[in-house]
């Protein structure tokens, strides 16, 4: 007989465990006792949890790297001891850090699973316990001992996603999220359905690897039309800046004007990174297919292809983190590294 799967449940914060402050009305997090008390059938799960909490609880508004090596030392701290790790997040900037957590955890091989809710868990029209519920018997689906999924993931609304594939499309809809360029892993409906030829499957059972240096020296610029040349070179002059994710029009086009790309073309002799990323949420950057992605292509601009800005930014800041060598930083961003682009 299997035995059961131990799951670290990991608490955030995030709307799932909001309540409202009797002065002014607005929601902020509660500790996690009281959470797990909202929620009951997690007895009834198949599985055996633990959990673990922020000290302090945070909306995912005031998330950042540090908030992220902190859930990636959890998560190698208990890597050995547990057979698949959910983490209780705000839905907000939810995308920024599964994209995150999936490149800083190298040869990850066992299911980082996020979650979170738009509703709080008391809340009698809650989406939190669905999204729960199901997100833990993800984290719990083994195979002959092994887990089914091995990355990082976002489940929400009966979907699971590539967590790196994601972002969050909606601030009213319990479907909050997409995953515009990459088919959900699974679907749940009467049945949990996984779709094999989506999850990532890793054949070498290598160490994991936990990667805490992220770089922040980093902008997103996105392209409108009007912009200035003095709003641009006043970016591109920000002391120590080291990567820009350059949102641009469609697939990957921005003003082929002379001023534009001098700017651009100097940027990168300096040593910046300069990344092509579509502000359309579906598709990819191609740049060549029009005269207004040609210059920039030729001037060395790395193409982001159908990589979300989530995952972009987040990417530029762990490769940034790791210094990869100027030499070969293109090659190794326009590589795939953990699924999250073609
Ligand atoms: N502001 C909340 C957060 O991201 C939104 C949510 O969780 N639905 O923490």
């Amino acid at each position: 007989m299997q035995s059961k799967a131990n799951i670290l449940l990991i608490y955030t914060g995030g709307t799932i465990g909001m309540m409202k402050d009797f002065e002014t009305g607005a929601l902020k997090a509660f500790n996690f006792s009281k959470l797990l008390q909202k929620i009951p059938e997690l007895k009834q799960l198949d599985c055996n949890i633990k959990t673990i909490s922020f000290e302090k609880p945070i909306d995912s508004s005031n998330s950042n790297p540090d908030k992220w090596v902190t859930i990636a030392t959890i998560i190698e701290d208990n890597y050995t001891h547990f057979d698949g790790f959910v983490v209780l997040h705000g839905s907000d900037t939810m995308s920024y850090s599964a994209s995150a957590l999936s490149f800083m955890l190298e040869n990850l091989n066992k299911p980082v699973v996020f979650t979170g809710s738009q509703l709080p868990i008391g809340d009698l029209r809650t989406d939190a316990k669905e999204n729960l519920i199901t997100a833990i018997q993800i984290a719990s689906l083994q195979h002959r001992g092994k887990p089914i999924i091995q990355e990082v993931c976002l489940y929400f609304e009966y979907k699971l996603y590539r967590g790196n594939r994601t972002t969050k499309i909606n601030a009213e809809h319990f479907n909050a999220f997409a995953s515009p360029n990459f088919p959900p892993l699974a679907e749940s409906g009467v049945h949990l359905n996984i779709n094999p030829n989506t999850v990532l499957q890793k054949t070498a059972n290598k160490k994991l690897v936990v990667h805490k240096h992220l770089n922040g020296d980093v902008v997103i610029i996105k392209m409108f039309p009007g912009i200035t040349e003095l709003v641009l070179s006043s970016i591109i002059a920000i002391p120590n800046l080291k990567g820009i994710i350059l949102e641009t029009y469609g697939s990957g086009n921005a003003p082929s004007e002379e001023w534009f790309i001098q700017i651009l073309k100097k940027a990168i002799k300096s040593g910046l990174h300069i990344i092509n990323v579509t502000q359309c949420s579906g598709g990819s950057v191609n740049m060549g297919q029009y005269e207004t992605s040609t210059q920039l292509k030729k001037i060395g601009v790395i193409s982001g292809k159908d990589i979300t800005t989530e995952a972009a930014i987040t990417k530029l800041m762990y490769l940034l983190g790791q210094n990869v060598a100027s030499s070969v930083f293109k090659t190794i961003f326009e590589t795939s590294l953990r699924g999250e682009m073609q």
